[in-house]
């Protein structure tokens, strides 16, 4: 754990105390974990429900009515002077990746208190009421369906979402069922009518911010994002005995497919792709693989040019499995497209940046966040935190402290700045 060394502290947090608060709390969310030696929070575990409480009990000790829903999401109302019910949402998820650092996440969360925190300070009341959200599964670890929390909220939990099914074979269904957080749920509900807006605080997860030596951007977009699961069929046969022309090599075949599509995004400096799990079986060290399974995530910022490059990458993986005698399963799981930012968040956040840090940088994201999910219901923006080498979905993952400090400037700014 890095101990968080504070020393130049910007103008507003200048006596620390929130900053050192939310530091404070970024080490102990970092420390809620399903997995000893690392941190791992997916949806539902015990350690995501543990932090949604710790989350919770933060929001209360700031006065905010709390409550969870029956997917693990929480969430604190501060209300308003009564001028407006059209609330801004603030927040974003309490789950991580495997062996994740401590920011993804838990950062937008903390910093999202910290700035009602300083509001409250500044002794600044809203005219508006805000409701702070932290999403119970945003990186889709279990499911492998991203932003199954904010889609809960934004009404779009739909039969496809629902049917999708975990390691074990449940469905979402079933274990919203069988181990959804039920005692005290509510049902959160957004639609276009219900706020003016959802703000996300989130570490930019790039380099960008390094590069330029700047602490804070404005988000522009975020990339459209394509997951699927991807299943090469071949014949279990003996490794000793088997000449190696008449193999249906399962593992090789899903290999040369892997390495396909990992060539074709690199052919284009705007396309990734990545293979993120690989299960092979029966798994054998002398037998040669029937099965091999893979999940693929393909991105893009251009929603047409995804579109191409998956049917690109479908059509290769049928060439290569027809050539070596395999049977390809090709499964898209969740196909989200590219999201714009409200450009009225965007010029109001950039003005509020540059009133911070008299810098004015506006960066699209390569990584997706629940904005995805709440632009269907509502104006979405967003902004990046620098973070050091942009490393994340790392146990490295760092961002200083100062730069912490601005980003809980910039949010509570916007937030006054919305005031009448
Ligand atoms: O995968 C992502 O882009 C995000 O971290 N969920
Ligand atoms: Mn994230
Ligand atoms: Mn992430």
């Amino acid at each position: 754990m890095h101990a968080m060394v504070i020393q130049h502290l910007p103008g507003k947090l200048m006596d620390g105390e929130i900053l050192r608060r939310a530091i404070e709390r970024i080490d102990e969310l970092g420390r809620i974990s399903d997995m000893p030696g690392e941190l791992r929070r997916t949806f539902l575990s015990k350690a995501n429900l543990a932090a949604g409480a710790c989350v919770m009990k933060w929001m209360g000790g700031l006065g905010m009515e709390v409550a969870h829903d029956a997917g693990g999401t929480v969430r604190g109302i501060l209300p308003g002077n009564g001028h407006t019910s059209r609330a801004i949402i603030i927040g974003s998820h309490l789950d991580t990746v495997i062996d994740a650092g401590k920011y993804d996440g838990a950062l937008g969360i903390i910093c999202a208190l910290a700035a009602l925190e300083l509001l409250r300070k500044e002794g600044c009341k809203l005219d508006y009421p805000v409701h702070l959200l932290g999403f119970s599964d945003e990186e889709g670890v279990r499911f492998q369906s991203a932003y199954l929390g904010s889609a809960g909220v934004a009404g779009l939990l739909g039969p496809d979402l629902l049917a999708v099914r975990d390691e074990a074979g449940k469905t979402l269904a079933e274990v919203l069922l069988t181990e959804g957080w039920k005692a005290g749920a509510e049902v959160f509900s957004y639609d276009e009518f219900s706020s003016s807006g959802y703000l996300e605080l989130h570490i930019e997860q790039g380099r960008v911010l390094e590069e330029a030596g700047e602490a804070i951007a404005i988000v522009s977009g975020i990339r459209g994002q394509a997951r699927l699961r991807v299943t090469v069929e071949g014949l279990a046969d003996h490794a000793g005995t088997t000449p190696m022309n008449l193999r249906r090599d399962a593992l090789t075949g899903a290999a040369e497919c892997v390495l396909m599509a990992e060539g074709l995004a690199r052919e284009s400096s705007a396309l990734v792709a990545t293979a993120g799990t690989f299960k092979v079986r029966p798994g054998a060290s002398n037998v040669i693989p029937q099965l091999a399974e893979f999940t693929l995530d393909v991105r893009h910022m251009e929603d047409g040019f995804l579109n191409d490059s998956l049917e690109r990458m479908r059509r290769n993986f049928t060439a290569i499995c027809e050539r070596r005698g395999l049977r390809l399963g090709w499964n898209p799981v969740q196909i989200n497209h590219a999201v714009n930012c409200d450009e009225r968040m965007i010029a109001e956040l950039l003005d509020c940046a540059e009133s911070v840090t008299g810098k004015r940088r506006l960066l699209g994201s390569g990584a997706g966040h629940d904005g995805v999910m709440m632009s269907k219901v509502m104006p979405v923006g967003m902004i990046f935190v620098r973070c050091r080498a942009g490393l994340s979905h790392h146990p490295d993952e760092h961002v200083e402290a100062d730069d912490i400090g601005k980003g809980i400037e910039v949010m509570a700014e916007f937030l006054k700045r919305r005031n009448a």
